[in-house]
């Protein structure tokens, strides 16, 4: 069964990081969504920082709950390429080389073409989209991402017809990342057409109204807010446009652990753990998980026939 949260989603205004906590309390003590409205306004953008274009809007797509403290958005990472503690990708990902960066976008498409990092980040305005996200180890954070949606840049290529999957490709450089067979590296991810086009579905290149740090996948990472967070592949280098669906880096290491579709589903255990709750880093007691991490309203109809517990 689906649960309805119509309340959730509401305008965000944009803010710079420093006036975050003064906006959530404003917003505590005058009552949600209206007062988001009144306080920021249709004018509220966010002058962009040195490294993005500006401005940057704010998203009615962003949910209200709090955003988890900046530290340990950049300080509590899953980026496998750079370590598989925690920490280690705020320790070590420092070495990688964001400039030069180039995204090709190819397959089943019109206009295959390659991208440069400058040109993708003035393809379509920036937003503040702010965004659950469920990692498949059980907790969840809050993140202020700034990006644009997967469909403004898939759109530049005109897919085809025959187009039905999306596989995305993150860079493997051995001489920065680990030469330990973790995953079959480079990581891969993938969608289906769909799920890609949706207008939920984000390119980030920033968070919390700043450039992307390099733990979080920069310069440019996916993400996908109804899945696990292990879809949201990060510093994407290629994007493939197919007919089949894509193998991805996390089905083939445990096919019957991490299955194509991951979206969040509170119904349907790991082989290895309940998936009923999550841990918000920074709080005590854990939630209940969504159905498709609150977002069922905007997607469940994407999976309208489809048995969720055999498609996991
Ligand atoms: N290239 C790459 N992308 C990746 C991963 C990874 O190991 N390598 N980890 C994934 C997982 S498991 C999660 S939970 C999210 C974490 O994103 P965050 O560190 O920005 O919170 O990134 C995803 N994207
Ligand atoms: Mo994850």
């Amino acid at each position: 069964m689906l649960i309805k949260r119509p309340d959730d989603i509401r305008p965000s205004e944009i803010t710079p990081p420093a006036v975050y906590a003064e906006r959530r309390r404003f917003l505590q003590l005058s009552g949600a969504g209206a007062a988001a409205l009144a306080l920021g306004g249709p004018g509220a953008l966010f002058a962009a920082p040195a490294g993005l274009p500006g401005p940057i809007a704010p998203s009615p797509l962003s949910t209200l709950e709090e955003p988890t403290p900046r530290k340990d958005v950049v300080s509590y990472n899953n980026y496998y390429e750079f370590g598989t503690d925690k920490r280690d990708p705020a320790r070590n990902a420092h070495a990688l080389k964001t400039r030069p960066w180039t995204v090709t976008v190819d397959g089943l498409v019109g206009k295959p073409r390659t991208f440069d990092i400058d040109e993708i980040l003035k393809l379509a305005p920036l937003e503040e989209r702010i965004y659950r996200l469920r990692c498949v180890e059980a907790w969840s954070m809050v993140v202020p991402w700034v990006g644009f949606p997967l469909a403004a840049l898939l759109k530049q290529v005109d897919p085809l017809g025959s187009a039905k999957y999306v596989e995305f490709t993150t860079l493997y450089d051995p001489s920065v990342m680990s030469r330990l067979p973790v995953l079959d590296w480079p990581y891969k991810e993938g969608l289906r057409l769909d799920e890609a086009m949706h207008p939920l579905t984000l390119m980030a290149v920033g968070l919390y109204g700043d450039v992307l740090p390099n733990q979080n996948g920069a310069p440019v990472r996916l993400v996908v807010p109804w899945k696990y967070g292990f879809k949201s592949a990060k510093s994407i280098v290629r994007i493939r446009l197919t007919d089949t669906q894509p193998n991805t880096a996390w089905n083939d290491a445990g096919p019957s652990e991490y299955g194509f579709y991951s979206n969040v589903n509170p119904d349907v255990d790991h082989p290895r753990w309940s998936q009923a709750k999550e841990r918000r880093i920074g709080e005590f007691l854990k939630r209940k998980t969504l159905p498709f991490n609150g977002y069922a309203d905007q997607v469940a109809g994407l999976y309208a026939g489809m048995d969720l517990r055999a498609q996991f």
